[in-house]
């Protein structure tokens, strides 16, 4: 048998996809390649596969399927690619023909599928060859590259060009014209520390830095060359270590950011004269970016409606600064970005990242036409003539389809330079609150359920009263527990007004959760 299943092996299609040792994961790869050729059939459009460790150590992979407009896939058909997974070899056909009764799937239409796999120690290439016909093979993308390209065929170009000379050329455009509008900046502004974090952040990244004229000088580290996938770089570790990769020799005052191993997800960080390490994590990066779009929509003088979108780990700090000072809509969703991007299509213009780093802008079709249409318009003074360009630049400089990190990190170089803002200007905005996150075994993660966008413990009982008690003993502290979507821990995090008492809260509430 071709790609057998391991008996017994349940596997369950999670926030990101199917995620586990790659040794595990061949028979996924087939049939998530068989599903692929349904869903294609189901909304004739093409569908991304997308294989890839993301954040993880290189022995472990991932796949997933990218929906026609770029999207993650919907949770009904998450749903059936659970089954699929999980379905005995024997049983395999009649699973299958099962979606295709569920969804009325006409099997004489041709199917499409863009596929990639970013991650060279495993090929699942072969893998398609014999269950659908691959008709465009990208070989290594980002995975916000395939997201987008995805989006291009089906929208027949009108996103752009579904090619990766596409991609590079419509996002350095927008940012070429977005620092037009930067004053005189000498080199050292124009220098940016990159950690590709070993993955295919780094060749990509070099790809697009060809067409920015050197507007933007990138000295990139952790290209792959050496080091191992996301090992002790990349945009999880320093989120989650709060220090800078190795592999990377800064100077105080550097301006820094790291990827993740595909680029999906980008942190920024300097160490300043004393030595200390600063973070601008990816709730730092939806303030920078919200600020300059509602001061953009003031000047344009469009009353269009902002939001930004969080989660659970988002720092109290930034919540209350964006509500009470920036005074712009904040929502938390669960974690997961699918959530995320679902809660921002309700805004005209919304604004989501993970405190990880993972996120992007999404525009709404009124809010895109009010823009083209402002900045078409010769009847206006100079002030609005401006901001509906940078606005229309704004909007072509951003992967809408899902967090992109290369262009995440051109749409901050841009306001950085626009504003004329360092990155411990930037960081001065708000101060965090000092955090811990720690990450607990249990024998059933599953007993822990919850609500509020995680927020809350509801079971089991009596835990939630035990993180109340907890918290009332630090001051500006907060703390919630989580069951992981893509491990088998339960994940804890704290906040409090020092460190100290942040660890203390961490462990105090970990001990709870046993
Ligand atoms: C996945 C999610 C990410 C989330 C993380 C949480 C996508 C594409 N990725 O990597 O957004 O932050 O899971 O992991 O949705 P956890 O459930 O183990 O904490
Ligand atoms: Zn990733």
């Amino acid at each position: 048998i071709l790609h057998p299943k391991p008996a017994g092996l349940v596997l369950q299609y999670g926030t990101a996809g199917f995620r586990t040792n790659a040794k595990q994961l061949d028979h996924i790869m087939f049939r998530m390649g068989l599903l692929a050729t349904l869903r294609s059939r189901k909304t004739k459009a093409t569908i991304g596969v997308m294989v890839t460790a993301s954040h993880n150590p290189e022995e472990d992979n991932g796949v997933k399927l990218i929906d026609p407009m770029g999207e993650m896939l919907t949770a009904t058909w998450e749903d059936f690619a659970t089954q699929l997974a999980n379905t005995e070899q024997k049983e395999l056909l009649a699973a299958l023909k099962d979606i295709i009764n569920k969804e009325a799937i006409n099997m004489k239409l041709e199917a499409e599928v863009f596929e990639d796999d970013n991650v060279g120690v495993f090929a699942a290439s072969n893998c398609f060859c014999c269950c659908c016909s691959v008709l465009s093979d990208y070989g290594l993308v980002t995975t916000p590259q395939l997201h987008y390209m995805v989006c291009c065929q089906n929208s027949h170009g009108q996103y752009g060009e579904a090619t990766v000379e596409g991609y590079c050329s419509k996002l350095s455009q927008a940012f070429l014209a977005l620092s037009k509008n930067a004053s005189n900046r000498t080199d050292d502004q124009k220098h940016l520390f990159v950690d590709g974090a070993n993955g295919i952040g780094a060749p990509k990244l070099r790809e697009v830095e060809s067409h920015l004229k050197k507007q933007l000088q990138i000295s990139i580290f952790n290209d792959g060359s050496r080091g191992k996938l996301n090992h002790q770089c990349g945009a999880d570790f320093v989120k989650v270590q709060q220090k800078p990769p190795t592999g990377v020799e800064i100077s105080p005052g550097d301006r820094c950011c790291s990827f993740d191993g595909d680029a999906d997800r980008i942190v920024y960080y300097y160490t300043d004269s004393r030595g200390f390490f600063h973070l601008l994590d990816g709730d730092k990066i939806a303030t920078l970016i919200s600020t300059f779009l509602k001061e953009l929509l003031v000047q344009a003088g469009l009353d269009l409606k902002i939001a930004v979108v969080q989660t659970a780990y988002a720092n109290g700090s930034s919540t209350r600064y964006l509500e009470d000072t920036m005074k712009v809509i904040v929502r938390c969703t669960k974690t997961g970005v699918k959530h995320l991007h679902h809660a921002a299509q309700e805004f005209d213009i919304g604004v989501y990242f993970e405190a990880n780093g993972h996120g992007t802008v999404l525009f709404s079709k009124t809010a895109e036409e009010k823009v083209q249409l402002l900045a078409k318009s010769t009847n206006i003074n100079d002030e609005r003539k401006r901001a509906a360009l940078l606005l229309q630049n704004t909007v072509n400089v951003i992967n809408q389809t899902v967090g992109d990190a290369i262009s995440d990190m051109l749409l901050i170089e841009a306001i950085l330079a626009i504003k004329g803002m360092t990155v411990q200007q930037w960081d001065a905005i708000y101060s965090d609150l000092p955090n811990r996150q720690l990450k607990v075994t249990v024998s059933d993660r599953r007993v822990i359920e919850t609500t509020d966008a995680e927020r809350r413990a509801v079971s089991p009982a009596g835990l939630q009263e035990a993180i109340d008690g907890l918290v009332k003993k630090y001051k500006q502290a907060r703390s919630f527990v989580r069951p992981s979507g893509t491990e088998d821990v339960v994940r804890v995090y704290a906040e409090a007004d020092s460190q100290e008492s942040a660890d203390a809260l961490a462990h105090e509430v970990s001990l709870a959760v046993h």
